[in-house]
């Protein structure tokens, strides 16, 4: 028996009386939608069997890592933690579905990296959708205690040593217990690893309650998809932080056009990653998706949608201002509309509704133009727009090339021409390599002879090429805990591009990484400082530097600043990209790829500088390969 995915995945509900297929895969939207297609027919999504629920494989990589976790409080051997670990981090990578492995009868030892135990793990999951051995482990070990390794500087034996000898199982504990002094009496533990754990425990609850940008972006494509096989539905966007390309979003705010709000309602709650819904009223719906993540949708009708996308995109402060604006102009704006008061219509509420249908057309109304949703954080938009002097922000097409990324010579999944040829592919005129150098021995980093004979290589490539693409010979240049360059300058001068970049250190005193980070742009030979500020989202602050000092020393030598676009760093962050422009210092949007796919990243980068106001010309990889070799002095 044949069966389409949606079938599998969601039982008899897709097939109609008379045997016709009604998953979405098929549907086409006119008509009735559906191609009238029986079930055996559908082969939109081939499965032969019903062995397995259609799990993707980002989940089961998650859910292994969750088991590795759980484990870990258990004191489980550590082999068998480092195996479930490899195994989820290879199947995330994998191109093909496991679950669809699993359907062909594809033994999964045979993947490498994958060993018995996370092929019988994946297999059990597949079909039965959950982990014996974890419901066992959740039954001894609260999932609460999960959260305490969100804590930086707390690792799995820390975390666990809190949790069995002082009984802490979640956040709320684990900071009790650091102030009533507790944890520095455990051993291993000392009055600065527990200041240390209090000060992180703050990044371990907001991880808890705000997703990034980037994960949010897939929970939404995914619910485009289901919304739209409903046929209810109008006119469809998200708004709030999302909508304004915030780095994390807190929940996600879905409008939806339609005369018939139920209909929608019923068919957002058939959406499969919903696990409980939290209100449901007659245009209003909040629910809960995996991970406690919210979902808001509101159904408005077709004449106040430009209204409530205004509303609901905020940000709040925003939205002040745009009241303020409104009241002076004798009008008063909401959801629902722009309003003249004092002019009644006739119904009796001495307001006539005069705008609201479009979002343009509610700004226009009230004097303003329709700012970028990215603009909408009561910054500088306004007395922009009073001056008439808005930024044409940047966009992804304004990009030419990407000059950060690794290689298999490092700690990248692709090599040279692989990466060159990702990079054609997505339309880019020019890259520069930048392996590792030799401090980051994890990541086996190159020495200056590995430096230069991959250098030779690069020359040898760029002369086979006749399309005028350019590979740019670089490195990501380690600045070293005591401010030297990991690289010998008799090297370092033979670069056409050279990233410094602190790996290590992080935790050194303010002026001793300003120091670092100044003394390598001093450096004749580096171009750019990356990722300058060192956070990771959710995981890790930004290391104690003096970001004044580092633009006036950019500015002052002429160097560039990144904005590294891998969504959990978006470093340099938006304030402080503003700042760097207003200090006229060239911003680089980089991926820091480390395999061909890692290229799209750049979106989020480009986001990241729309939130910053900044424009094609503030960025230095929106030019030609020779404007940018003029400008780095390489010409
Ligand atoms: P989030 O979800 O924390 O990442 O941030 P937002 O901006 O999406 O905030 P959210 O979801 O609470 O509300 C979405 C938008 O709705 C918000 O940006 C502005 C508007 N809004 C919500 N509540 C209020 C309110 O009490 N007053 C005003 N003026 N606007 C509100
Ligand atoms: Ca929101
Ligand atoms: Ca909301
Ligand atoms: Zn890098």
């Amino acid at each position: 028996m044949v069966f389409c995915a949606a079938i599998v995945d969601r039982e008899e509900k897709y097939v109609s009386r008379d045997g016709f297929c009604k998953c979405r895969i098929v549907y086409d939207g006119r008509g009735d939608g559906y191609l009238n297609r029986t079930v055996t027919e559908c082969t939109a999504n081939l499965r032969t069997d019903k062995t397995t629920l259609a799990m993707d494989n980002e989940k089961i990589a998650k859910v292994l890592g969750q088991l590795a976790d759980l484990l870990e409080f258990t004191g489980a051997n550590a082999f068998r933690l480092r195996a479930y670990r490899n195994g989820a981090r290879k199947i995330k990578e994998l191109p093909e579905s496991i679950s669809g492995l699993i359907d062909q009868g594809t033994d999964l030892v045979k993947l490498e990296g994958i060993g018995k135990s996370v092929a019988e793990k994946c297999i059990e999951l597949c079909q039965t959708g959950r982990l014996k051995q974890m419901d066992e482990l959740l039954e001894e070990i609260p999932a609460t205690v999960l959260d305490l390794l969100n804590v930086p500087k707390m690792g799995p034996k820390k975390a666990a040593a809190v949790f069995h000898e002082l009984g802490v199982e979640n956040l709320a504990q684990l900071k009790a217990a650091c102030e009533a002094g507790a944890v520095s009496k455990l051993s291993g533990f000392g009055k600065k690893t527990e200041q240390a754990i209090l000060e992180g425990i703050a990044i371990a609850v907001a991880a808890n309650e705000r997703i990034l940008w980037s994960a949010a972006d897939k929970i939404v494509t995914k619910l485009r998809q289901h919304m739209a096989t409903c046929k209810a539905v109008g006119q469809l966007e998200f708004a709030g932080s999302y909508r304004r390309g915030k780095e994390t979003v807190g929940d996600l705010d879905m409008l939806a056009t339609s005369t018939d709000a139920p209909g929608v309602m019923d068919h957002f709650a058939s959406f499969e990653d919903i696990t409980s819904t939290i209100v449901r009223g007659d245009t209003k719906m909040s629910v809960r998706l995996e991970d406690e993540f919210q979902v808001d949708l509101r159904v408005v009708p077709d004449d106040s949608f430009g209204a409530a996308l205004q509303y609901f995109t905020g940000s709040k402060e925003h939205n002040v201002q745009v009241r303020g604006k409104a009241k002076q102009m004798g009008l008063k704006i909401n959801e629902w509309g722009v309003y003249e008061v004092g002019s009644g219509d006739g119904d009796g509420d001495g307001e006539t509704w005069v705008a609201g249908k479009t979002e343009a057309e509610v700004y226009r109304r009230l004097g303003l133009p329709c700012f970028e949703p990215e603009l909408r954080e009561s910054r500088q938009e306004f007395d922009w727009a009073a001056a008439d002097a808005l930024p044409e922000l940047i966009t992804l097409d304004d990009i030419q090339g990407d000059l950060h990324m690794h290689t298999t010579a490092s700690d990248g999944r692709a090599s040279i021409e692989q990466m060159a040829s990702a990079a054609r592919e997505r339309g880019l005129k020019y890259i520069a390599i930048t392996d590792h150098s030799k401090r980051v021995t994890m990541a086996n980093g190159l020495d200056g002879e590995r430096l230069l004979n991959q250098w030779k290589e690069i020359d040898a490539i760029n002369a086979t090429a006749d399309d005028g693409f350019v590979i740019l010979k670089g490195v990501e240049c380690d600045i070293l805990e005591n401010g030297d360059m990991d690289i010998e300058d008799d090297v370092l001068q033979h670069a056409d591009w050279v990233i410094a970049s602190v790996h290590y250190g992080q935790n050194q005193p303010r002026q001793q990484i300003t120091d670092r980070i100044v003394g390598a742009i001093a450096n004749p030979n580096i171009t750019m400082v990356a990722h300058p500020t060192g956070r990771l989202l959710n995981k890790r602050e930004a290391y104690d530097v003096d970001l004044d000092a580092v633009f006036q020393a950019a500015n002052a030598h002429g160097k560039l600043l990144e904005l590294n676009a891998n969504p959990i760093r978006l470093d340099l962050k938006d304030v402080y990209l503003a700042a760097a422009q207003r200090h006229g210092i060239p911003i680089v949007i980089n991926t820091d790829a480390h395999k061909p796919a890692g290229f799209d990243d750049m979106r989020f980068g480009i986001k990241q500088a729309r939130r910053a106001g900044l424009t094609r010309a503030d960025v230095a990889n929106t030019k030609t390969i020779q404007q940018l070799l003029k400008l780095i002095g390489k010409d």
